[in-house]
């Protein structure tokens, strides 16, 4: 396994935080899926993503996204540069999810007006 230069960026920025999954790491082929919950009350956010190089990097973010408590499901397109993420308002905000996606070193932004 090859460490590309930007995956020790996701370490500087967190400080205290555990959160050393947040480096980048693209499983590029080797991403496992997970077994979708049942929604109970949620909203869904669009949320446009730059920066992804591969198709597996939806991968990544998706793990990512599905990480953040009240996070239900996180779809991620490749083609449409886009994650549209179903989420429980009043654990999670769109911002949250974003900041998610901007951690792995790609840009994420929102949409205007959610
Ligand atoms: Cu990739």
């Amino acid at each position: 396994m090859s460490l590309k230069p930007y995956v020790s960026a996701g370490f500087l920025v967190l400080g205290g935080l555990a959160v050393v999954e947040g480096a980048r790491l693209c499983p590029c082929g080797a991403g496992s899926a997970r077994a979708q919950t049942p929604a109970v009350a949620s909203r869904t956010a669009a949320l446009h993503i730059e920066g992804m190089d591969c198709p597996a990097c939806t991968t990544a973010i998706r793990i990512a996204l599905k990480k953040l408590d009240g996070v239900q499901d996180a779809r991620v397109s490749y083609a449409n540069k886009e994650a549209v993420v179903e989420y429980a308002p009043g654990k999670v905000t769109p911002q949250q999810l974003a900041d998610a996606v901007n951690q792995l070193g790609y840009k994420a932004s929102l949409p205007k007006g959610s």
